[in-house]
């Protein structure tokens, strides 16, 4: 067993602990929770098939959970409450654990106290997960025991329970995970860029920022944190961070951190010495977004010790993450990219911005709160024409409609066969909808497979399944 990296378990043996959600988050903190010896009531004021089945599963384990209520006397009555990240705080059982005054924590938290592996954190606006399966990609390259978590998919509480737990993890952080943080503190952290996002949970921007900025709470002199240089806003709020920061950048630069040099390829300069990793060719991930974050998860990696050689061929080997500028194929001259995963506006406008070819994009969904104006710079420069869809598509033609081609369609068949007729030979249709998915869909990964499926059914006449 290696030291332990959190500050212990946040309860004593026997305290009450009451578990809110019972998504993966929650069913992964009650069971660490039970394990580590606390009393736990889990529930979830759901009684879907999700919920139900992991109620379920747990009481089989002999721990205390229900699906379709919160027994709020119980929850009350509770010693410690840790809450999922998808539970916003308006919520009427958060609203009455805040006006109780019952410590309240996230799932992060809990699993951070019984943390031994070494943890790079990465957060950021867009990009986590891909600049988070990167890093881990590139570690196990290296030939380290390393794993991913966090909003990427695994619950961090998960790691925590496994024997041994490996020596790395590269946690991807959410606003909502880093709000409800108290003591969580990457051994390396990686702020990759600042945009406005989540605006309907969120009452200002500065909120937002605000939950990112907890990123750095505990930061010691021992902290090693990796800034984006090329972010003014990350720039600004690293500044005077306890720790030692390291910076990349598409530009060269002489600070310690890691570049794209004028010769086009991805280096680092650490300790006063200079390492190649390997050309900007030579990277599958589409868009100079994409360099950003090769450069940002390479940088991590080499803090974390892998060698430059090594980071340079796990940079080459990563084909990148469905949903995410995810090219579906080429038919009839006509590239198809999925990029579903494009839940707000700064993720599309990156998406839009990825290809030199005229653009047929694809917007809509359910309205997040930003407006689709500024997307008119990079429209305009990109777009042939633009296809509204979704419960956003009256919004989206009142802010777009009198400055560009746009044609409003209301099922994803019909969008697909609106961008075919639209797209001439050598065009590129970008699917990067710029809303959640949930007017439609019961997540952005069911939308992109949809859009997918229909892709492939107009083209290769595959019936849709
Ligand atoms: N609920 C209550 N009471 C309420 C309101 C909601 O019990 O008053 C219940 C809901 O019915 C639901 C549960 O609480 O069952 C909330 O679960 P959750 O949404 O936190 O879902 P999990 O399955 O635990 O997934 C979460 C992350 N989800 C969110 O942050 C919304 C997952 O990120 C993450 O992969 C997982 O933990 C493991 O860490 C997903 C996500 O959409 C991918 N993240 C957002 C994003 O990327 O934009 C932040």
């Amino acid at each position: 067993m290696g030291a332990r990296r959190g500050t212990g378990p946040l309860f004593e043996t026997g305290d009450r602990v009451a578990v809110l959600g019972l998504g993966v988050s929650g069913a992964a903190a009650a069971r660490l929770i039970h394990a580590r010896g606390g009393a736990v009531y889990a529930s979830d004021s759901f009684d879907g098939p999700v919920q139900a089945a992991a109620a379920e599963a747990l009481r089989a384990e002999g721990i205390d959970a229900e699906a379709g209520r919160h027994d709020l006397d119980r929850i009350l009555a509770s010693d410690l409450v840790v809450t999922s990240p998808g539970i916003d705080p308006a919520t009427d059982v958060r609203q009455a654990v805040t006006a109780a005054g019952l410590p309240t924590v996230a799932e992060i938290e809990v699993a951070f106290g019984s943390l031994e592996s070494r943890v790079i954190g990465i957060t950021g606006t867009n990009g986590k997960t891909t600049a988070t399966a990167l890093c881990g990609h590139l570690l196990e390259a290296a030939g380290l025991d390393a794993t991913t978590a966090g909003n990427i998919g695994c619950p961090l509480s998960e790691v925590a329970l496994q024997e041994p737990q490996p020596d790395w993890v590269v946690v991807e952080l959410s606003s909502f995970q880093l709000a409800d943080q108290e003591t969580f503190r990457p051994d390396i952290g990686v702020l990759l860029n600042l945009a406005p996002d989540h605006l309907d949970r969120y009452a200002s921007l500065e909120l937002y920022y605000g939950d990112k900025r907890r990123l750095f709470a505990n930061a010691t002199a021992d902290s090693r944190w990796v800034i984006n240089l090329d972010d003014g806003e990350v720039v600004e709020m690293a500044k005077g961070v306890a720790g030692r920061h390291f910076f990349a950048s598409l530009t060269p630069h002489d600070l310690e951190g890691a570049f794209l040099g004028e010769d086009g390829w991805l280096a680092q300069r650490l300790d006063r010495q200079l390492d190649r990793w390997t050309s900007e060719g030579h990277l599958q991930l589409v868009g100079r977004h994409n360099v950003t974050n090769a450069l940002l998860a390479g940088l991590a990696a080499a803090l974390a010790g892998c060698e430059a050689s090594r980071i340079g061929a796990g940079l080459a080997t990563f084909q990148g993450l469905p949903h995410r500028l995810q090219p579906i194929g080429v038919f009839e001259g006509v590239r198809w990219i999925n990029d579903s995963k494009g839940t707000n506006v700064s993720a599309a406008r990156v998406a839009i911005q990825a290809f030199q070819q005229p653009e047929i994009v694809v917007l809509g969904g359910r309205h997040k709160g930003e407006p689709y104006t500024s997307l008119l710079p990079a429209l305009e420069e990109h777009a042939r024409a633009v296809i509204a869809f979704g419960e956003a598509a009256p919004l989206i033609l009142r802010e777009l409609g009198d400055h560009l081609p746009l044609h409003v369609e209301s099922g994803i068949g019909a969008v697909v066969r609106c961008a075919k007729e639209l797209a001439r030979e050598g065009d590129v249709v970008v699917f990067s909808p710029a809303c959640s998915s949930f007017d439609m869909f019961p997540n952005y990964k069911e939308r992109g497979l949809a859009f997918e499926r229909a892709v492939r059914e107009l083209h290769e006449g595959v019936p849709a399944a």
